[in-house]
């Protein structure tokens, strides 16, 4: 093992320098990540942030094995430990597992740890690497030296390391897709297909804590409100008729991993806010739950987004946002609010959405 650590080291970047790189790229992970969640569509710079992601947890995993090589007889060696080492062998194991569950989902097809989807058991395990490593830096704290960063041999070390990265990621790429691995079929954003079509064919998925008592379709109220001429409520039965006045395809992407194709039918939402009459005024629709849950789409674009009340030709089921959801094509799933109670139209944003996705379903 010394030998083989040994010739590793020679193509490490100093020690600090190492260490400091591990903790801007746990960082540029954790951004990349978390960004990536708010895109729903490849075009623009859409692919970015999923691309960075990958290719900078390929860096982590270089790093990773630079510095194991470095410290693994501290680890190993009874007589020389230290308070901080049960934290410093954590947080290794943390940084090694969630390293693993990205590279596994990126290869094999829709996985699932007992009810967790791996994807979210990766992202579990890479938010808590963030407090992980900042602990672990402090405990072990030291400043990174002018002769750590600069030189033209260090210079050499971190071009070969971004290279390889890159590299790896285009490799992994090219070997999934000719091996037929069934990764192969993920969207740019990582989901994997379900399969199939309707109600049965795509999990029913909260977000954090959401879980309402299943709404009769006898007592379901639709009020649309707002910056509109003429407010009005909807019951099932306006809404539905003899069946969906409209039907469209349109892609649900969850960022627990998997995605789904469905014909989603129901009301397009212009045609609600042009029964009302929507102010000229009016920037955006907000959508809210029963749970308090909610999220606003400029105007211009919900007008074209539906709340559907089937999926597949099938009523939807109470799990899926029975009576009626949001269908936000090119939006993320989180955004599709289920159990929609009220359609609000107003004349700015709501920032506070990020927050109370997060919190409804709490109280
Ligand atoms: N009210 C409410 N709407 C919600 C959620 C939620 O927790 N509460 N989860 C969102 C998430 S994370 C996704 S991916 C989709 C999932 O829709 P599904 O359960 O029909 O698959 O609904 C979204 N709409
Ligand atoms: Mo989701």
């Amino acid at each position: 093992m010394a030998g083989v650590s040994g010739r590793l080291l020679r193509y490490a970047p100093p020690a600090r320098a190492v260490d400091w790189s591990v903790l801007v790229c746990v960082s540029v992970a954790t951004a990349s990540g978390l960004y990536s969640f708010t895109v729903g569509s490849p075009a623009g710079l859409g692919w970015l942030p999923v691309w960075i992601h990958r290719v900078v947890g390929l860096v982590l995993l270089v790093l990773l094995v630079f510095k194991i090589a470095r410290v693994h007889r501290r680890l190993t060696d009874p007589e020389r430990w230290q308070r901080s080492t049960a934290l410093s062998a954590v947080t290794g194991v943390v940084a090694a597992a969630t390293l693993a569950t990205g590279i596994v989902w990126g290869v094999v097809g829709l996985v699932w740890v007992a009810v967790w989807p791996l994807l979210a058991v990766h992202v579990g395990l890479g938010l808590s690497l963030v407090p992980l490593t900042l602990l672990h830096m402090w405990t072990r704290f030291r400043l990174p030296r002018r002769r750590d960063v600069t030189g033209r041999r260090t210079a050499l070390k971190y071009f070969g390391l971004l290279a390889a990265g890159g590299i790896a990621a285009r490799l992994g790429d090219g070997l999934t897709r000719v091996s037929g691995a069934p990764g192969a079929d993920r969207r740019f954003t990582g989901s994997k297909p379900t399969g199939g079509s309707g109600n049965g064919s795509f999990p029913v998925t909260m977000w954090v804590a959401d879980d309402p008592d299943p709404i009769r379709a006898d007592e379901y109220d639709l009020s649309v409100t707002g910056l509109v001429a003429d407010p009005r409520s909807y019951g099932y039965d306006d809404l539905v008729g003899d069946g969906p006045a409209t039907s469209e395809e349109a892609l649900l992407d969850c960022t627990s991993g998997w995605y789904t194709v469905e014909e989603w039918g129901g009301v397009r939402v212009g045609a609600l806010l042009s029964a009302v009459g929507a102010s000229e005024a009016a920037t955006h629709v907000r959508f809210v739950s029963v749970t308090g849950y909610r999220w606003s789409l400029p105007i211009a674009e919900a007008r074209g987004a539906l709340l559907a009340t089937h999926v597949g030709g099938e009523t939807l089921t109470h799990g899926h946002g029975a009576p009626a959801r949001l269908v936000a094509p090119g939006r993320r799933g989180f955004q599709w609010v289920k159990w929609v109670e009220r359609i609000e139209v107003r004349d700015r944003g709501d920032p506070a959405q990020w927050v109370v996705t997060l919190v409804s379903g709490f109280e």
